[in-house]
């Protein structure tokens, strides 16, 4: 029997702060935005708030290179700020987990700035330095995930320092036992505060094989970076999560999620197992692309696929494990665009993806602007970009002789800024997410995609998300039930939950043609759809939940 527990009940959904609504008209979103929004979040009915990075960050990364871990952002807000932000939330009878971001800090955390000043410093080792290789060239040929090498050179201390991500952001040395408490000592500061828990950045990187060997070639040209295999699961990364647990969660009723790209099913199951007490779930993205694609492959995303790898989880991950459920996040474009850009489909497509997301077994995870069907941007030129990932992407790739336009479609392809331009409000001018000159520029999209029309709206993707959270919510069987696939072609997705005497039956088309009905489909009550009444066909996109 699965162990229940408040956050497999939950529905999560994920604040990019810098995007959501600016509160003061510097055209940057902030914690006072977030509180003037929460009775929205409320109306939605969603019960968690995770707040990407927040803290004090010079913002190569858009915060997650922290440099204080224990201050706000300028840019977000005060410390008065986030506690009336947290009060707000809890006033509502909704929890609020935290970004938490250990895997490196910025270069300009005061402890690699220690480290650089004082070679006696205890802080030297919370990094990891490393001399040159024959004297001159980089420790080893790992590459960093934003272009280039994963290592910077710092002459006058004539050694170098791992970055798997930008050049500001610095990997942390977990064999060293006073980082070890340090990180734990401040995430504990913050669960004293009243915080529900955590997202954990990357938490399957922080490990890495001893002796920092160098990456395979082949794999790395397979991963599209080289040096993954020496750190996606490192020797210690266990053991590391294990005392975490020891030394901070288990003293509190808490969720963390594990941001784990590239761990597989076998190792989610390790890293989730409740009775190894390392992380309440993880983050697994390998039902973002279609089998053998990437993020800036140019392809439309085949939902057959999604059926296969999604079905593997639900029957597979056992049940001392839960399953993660979520379709878009801060790094990913738009999975309705991904699917079918043609905008006939977007509606049905975006309540396709809640049926499945609301109907499986784990807990979901929105990210904003999702539940209003938000789609692509359609960036015109590199001006228009603001991630660090895209920018250097695109450089990276005129340097390997691409022309600017070639660069931009492929950018236009996988680029993160497409999930992180401003959510969209209203018709009003910069889609009311500010008074002044946005951060970056709106989806022109807003005058007919945005909250205010859609919760007028019964027939809205907005309504429906309502709809499809207040069923889960009122039905355990949508969340404890056993699931048990129905045998179908490939083309349709059928399944049942089944708990206590309950039952509901999903069935769904994950094709633009329409698709021969199972009979028996006919005999349920149809208790929400992406279409208004069942026909003898099943149109295109065509998602059902019935009650049996
Ligand atoms: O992302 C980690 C990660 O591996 C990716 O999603 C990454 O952005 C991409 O694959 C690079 O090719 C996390 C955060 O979600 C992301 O926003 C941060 O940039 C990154 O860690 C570094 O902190
Ligand atoms: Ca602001």
């Amino acid at each position: 029997p699965i162990q229940r527990a408040w956050w497999k009940e939950a529905v999560v959904y994920q604040i990019y702060p810098r995007s959501f609504q600016d509160s003061n008209g510097d055209g940057i979103g902030d914690l006072n935005g977030i509180t003037q929004r929460l009775d929205y979040l409320k109306e939605l009915g969603v019960d968690v708030l995770w707040l990407s990075p927040i803290y004090d960050s010079p913002n190569d990364d858009n915060g997650y290179d922290i440099r204080d871990y224990k201050a706000i952002m300028k840019e977000f807000g005060t410390m008065e700020d986030f506690n009336r932000l947290l009060d707000g939330v809890h006033a509502r009878g909704m929890k609020l987990i935290m970004d938490l971001v250990i895997n490196h800090t910025s270069d300009e955390h005061a402890w690699f700035k220690e480290a650089l000043q004082n070679p006696d410093s205890p802080c030297r080792d919370y990094y990891l330095f490393r001399p040159a290789k024959d004297g001159k060239t980089p420790p080893n040929n790992w590459t960093s995930f934003f272009s280039g090498s994963a290592w910077n050179h710092y002459p006058e201390q004539s050694f170098w320092a791992l970055h798997l991500f930008s050049k500001k952001q610095m990997d942390l040395n977990w064999d060293n036992p006073a980082l070890r408490s340090s990180v734990y000592e401040m995430i504990n500061w913050w669960l004293q505060k009243g915080i529900d828990g955590f997202r954990l950045d990357v938490i399957n990187y922080i490990s890495k094989a001893e002796g920092l060997p160098d990456g395979n070639e082949t794999v790395g040209k397979l991963m599209g970076f080289t040096g993954v295999e020496h750190y996606f699961y490192g020797p210690n990364l266990h053991r590391c999560l294990q005392e975490m647990h020891e030394n901070t969660f288990s003293r509190y009723d808490v969720m963390t999620v594990g941001e784990t790209p590239g761990v597989g099913i076998e190792m989610a199951k390790l890293l989730t197992d409740e009775r190894r007490k390392e992380l309440d779930m993880v983050f697994s993205f390998d039902h973002l692309e279609n089998p053998g694609k990437a993020r800036f492959d140019l392809y439309r995303y085949d939902l057959r696929c999604l059926k296969e790898i999604l079905c593997d989880w639900q029957q597979h991950y056992g049940n001392a494990s839960w399953n993660s459920l979520f379709f878009e996040n801060h790094d990913n474009p738009r999975m309705v665009s991904k699917i079918n850009p043609d905008p006939a489909f977007r509606e049905v497509i975006a309540k396709l993806l809640a049926v499945i997301q609301f109907t499986l077994k784990g807990t979901p995870f929105v990210f904003q602007g999702q539940e209003l069907g938000m789609v692509n941007a359609s960036f015109s030129s590199i001006d228009e970009l603001r991630d660090i990932e895209s920018i250097n992407l695109y450089h990276e790739l005129l340097q390997k002789g691409k022309s600017e336009a070639e660069a931009l479609t492929i950018i236009n392809g996988g680029s993160r800024d497409h999930a992180r331009t401003p959510m969209q409000w209203s018709g009003e001018p910069n889609a009311g997410f500010t008074a002044g000159e946005p951060w970056i520029r709106p989806n022109a999209s807003y005058p007919a995609i945005n909250a205010e029309s859609e919760q007028q709206d019964a027939q809205s993707v907005f309504a429906f998300y309502k709809q499809v959270i207040a069923l889960r919510h009122q039905n355990p069987a949508l969340v404890y039930g056993e699931f048990a696939l129905e045998p179908t072609p490939r083309e349709l997705f059928c399944y049942r939950r089944v708990l206590d005497g309950a039952e509901f039956y999903i069935e769904i088309n994950l094709t633009e043609q329409p698709q021969k009905r199972k009979a028996k489909a006919s005999a349920y009550t149809p208790v929400l759809s992406n279409y208004t009444k069942p026909l003898e066909m099943l149109r295109p996109y065509e998602a059902t939940i019935y009650r049996i």
